[in-house]
């Protein structure tokens, strides 16, 4: 039996399973990864962008980064591989679509109930208020806010900063009961996410891992799916629905 068999072997005889994606699985929609040869923005580096230090010390450069990210997106689309994702979505309701992407191509794709751990970029929030939005428009770097005039900083979640406590609720009920976790297109190098194989793993959850790269850490009965997630994600459904 190849790999890609046994994976949707996996999949049907899974109770619950937790899908996380990262940003590989936007690369064929031709929004580059942050750690790819692309990641950069004006020689800067997404750990050095994605840091309440650097917009506090350079809110405009910051926001330039996003505008020219969310226009970006705006003229990009889903790939294969998010439709893919919506497609087992459907056929397995029992599984939890997480992202740490903020393109919010799984919504646009299909999925509704979409978990954005790191939230966002076409919402913003006020750094004076509670006020919170949607914010399309990229006219602005240095856009204010409507309830006091504060200024407004992109809604996702930077180094240091804590996740959503609703967001991470939903994600550790899930990896409690989760006997499967989809690993797409992510590093696994940024912190929570980095963590979650591990802890269902260590729940006896095995792991199937879609990803160009090389394998991360494997435990015995996890598989890797060497090759793009728009190539992959499409076969693996297919081989889930002939089992079904
Ligand atoms: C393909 C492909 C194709 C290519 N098909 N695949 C524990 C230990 C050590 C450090 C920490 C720790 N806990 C917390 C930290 C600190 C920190 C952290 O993790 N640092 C690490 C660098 C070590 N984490 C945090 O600060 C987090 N907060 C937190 O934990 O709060 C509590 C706390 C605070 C402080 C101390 C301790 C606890 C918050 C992390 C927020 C991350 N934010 C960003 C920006 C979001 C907004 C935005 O987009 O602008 O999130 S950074 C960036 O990295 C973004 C991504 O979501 C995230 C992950 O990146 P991802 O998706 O994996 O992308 P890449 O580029 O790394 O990888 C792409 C992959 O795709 C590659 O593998 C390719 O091979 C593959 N690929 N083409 C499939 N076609
Ligand atoms: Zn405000």
């Amino acid at each position: 039996m190849s790999d890609l068999e046994k994976a949707a072997e996996y999949i049907t005889g899974a109770k619950n399973i937790l899908f996380l994606s990262g940003a590989g699985i936007s690369a064929e929609s031709g929004i580059p990864t942050f750690r790819g040869e692309e990641g950069l923005y004006k020689n800067r580096r997404a750990e050095y962008l994605a840091t309440p230090q650097a917009f506090t010390r350079d809110p405009e450069f910051v926001w330039g980064w996003y505008n020219f990210r969310k226009d970006l997106v705006s003229s990009k689309e889903p790939n294969a591989a998010h439709r893919a994702t919506t497609e087992l979505k459907e056929l397995i309701p029992a599984m939890l679509v997480v992202t740490q992407n903020v393109d919010g191509f799984h919504r646009e794709a299909g999925v509704e109930d979409l978990v954005e751990m790191h939230g966002n970029i076409f919402r913003a929030r006020c750094t004076e208020c509670p006020y919170e939005s949607e914010l399309r428009s990229t006219e602005s770097d240095m856009p204010r806010c409507e309830k006091c005039e504060g200024l407004l900083r992109p809604a996702v979640v930077w180094f240091g900063e804590s996740l959503d406590a609703g967001v991470l609720n939903r994600i550790f009920e899930m990896i409690q009961k989760a006997d499967l976790m989809l690993v797409v297109g992510t590093s696994g190098i940024v912190y929570p996410a980095a963590g979650f194989s591990v802890e269902v793993r260590r729940s006896g959850g095995r792991i199937i891992e879609i990803n160009p790269d090389k394998p991360h850490s494997m435990g015995k009965d996890d598989i890797h799916l060497q090759g793009s997630a728009a190539q992959i994600m499409p076969e693996l459904v297919e081989e889930v629905k002939k089992r079904l």
